[in-house]
């Protein structure tokens, strides 16, 4: 039976957990982007091959790439969007003739993932990541002071927005917006609440439809392009996968996926299949979604949230909250079976915890809570593995 790539996000050379420390974690994968270049411009040939040099060295692959960003004009189709839709092409090519093949990108507008508190005490005392709704009210009508961001809630949620917002002290605002708002590790953009809010107006005229109208056109250019240079494209689902500051979302649910998919249905045009993004909703059936989508998931994200009936969650431990982990791992390896290709698969974020409490890490990227993550879904893939073989071989 094939097995998962496992694989580990790896900011470069910056980054506090070092290609050894992922070396020594297990994975013989890295999942990186030059994040040092700004957004819209060519990844140039030079710069691709001394990243994947640094990476070969630690006896490591360049697996995949997280992510070559989507710029803002390409997703409102304003400004400069010509010219960034050709310098993607450009970036892809450049990928392709180094060996990368495997590209995550999002159509998040603005911002990249959201979350309201990164230190979530849990009962142990390691630290979560967490996304919780009144927070982000309390941040958009009282902080931002978004116009009629009351209007986008209902009222009760809105006194508790408010009741929240009067909890915080001044330090308590700047950490609220400094998390939502200054840029999560892997966002690339961070803004000020006078940026943010500007940004925000850009997509006053721009709906659902146009939104997802906007991707169909990147997508219609970019795949092709794939095609050729044997490049998958794998589209990260929005996260939380659900509008936030009136913005519209476009790759939050099971049916997102398959109007992308049916609209362009090459093998090259897939997605990231991110168990904790997609599973936030209670209307993904994840187990489903592995035997709907089959060959067009190119990548792996293996995370867990749980979450409430308020629309709160919080990233649980690999194996635990709402996601069916099992039968995601079971899906993943039919899935393989079928498709002769192994996938990349990376565990997804982890907690704060033992000596990872004293670092600075980059949120939801630790050495010890990844490390745990990866060890238990290895484990679970192993154990899934033998029950299959003995079961054939009992078949027999
Ligand atoms: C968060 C990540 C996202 C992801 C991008 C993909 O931890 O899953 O930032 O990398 O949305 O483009």
């Amino acid at each position: 039976m094939i097995h998962l790539e496992q694989t580990m996000r790896w900011y470069g050379p910056d980054d506090p957990v070092t290609l050894t420390d992922i070396a020594q974690a297990g994975a013989r994968g890295i999942v990186t982007a030059l994040h040092h270049i700004p957004n819209g411009q060519v990844w140039n040939i030079q710069e691709i091959q001394n990243r994947k040099r640094i990476i070969e060295k630690s006896g490591l692959r360049w697996s995949v790439v997280e992510s070559v960003p989507v710029h803002e004009d390409i997703k409102t189709r304003t400004g400069n969007f010509e010219i960034y839709i050709k310098n993607y092409k450009e970036t892809l090519r450049n990928l392709s003739t180094e060996g990368v093949n495997t590209v995550c990108y999002n159509f998040m507008p603005v911002l990249d993932w959201t979350r309201t508190d990164l230190a979530y005490e849990l009962v142990n005392g390691s630290k979560a990541l967490r996304f919780e709704l009144q927070a982000l009210v309390a941040f958009d009508c009282f902080i931002l002071k978004r116009p009629n961001a009351v209007s986008d809630y209902p009222e009760e949620l809105v006194k508790k927005g408010k009741a929240y917002y009067k909890t915080l002290t001044s330090k308590g605002i700047e950490t609220l917006t400094n998390t939502v708002i200054a840029g999560l590790p892997g966002a690339e953009e961070g803004y000020s609440l006078t940026q943010f809010q500007h940004v925000l107006d850009e997509y006053k005229n721009i709906d659902q439809d146009i939104l997802a109208k906007n991707l169909l056109l990147f997508l219609k250019e970019i795949i092709p392009v794939a095609e050729q240079q044997g490049i998958f494209m794998a589209i990260h689902p929005d996260d939380p996968p659900f509008p936030i500051f009136g913005l519209p979302r476009v790759v939050g649910t099971s049916s997102d996926v398959h109007r992308i998919l049916i609209q362009n249905p090459s093998p090259h045009n897939g997605i990231t299949f991110c168990t904790g993004s997609f599973g936030v909703r209670e209307d993904n059936d994840l187990p489903k979604m592995i035997r709907d989508f089959g060959e067009h998931i190119h990548f792996v994200h293996l995370r867990s949230t749980k979450r409430d009936d308020e629309g709160n969650f919080y990233e649980a431990n690999h194996l635990e909250g709402d996601v069916p982990m099992y039968e995601v791992m079971k899906e993943l390896l039919f899935l393989q079976q079928k498709t002769g290709k192994s996938l990349p698969m990376r565990p997804d974020h982890g907690h704060q915890m033992l000596d990872d409490l004293h670092k600075k890490t980059n949120p939801g990227y630790t050495g010890i809570g990844r490390l745990k993550g990866l060890a238990e879904l290895r484990g679970l893939e192993a154990g899934i593995k033998g029950a299959l073989n003995e079961q054939q071989r009992n078949n027999l």
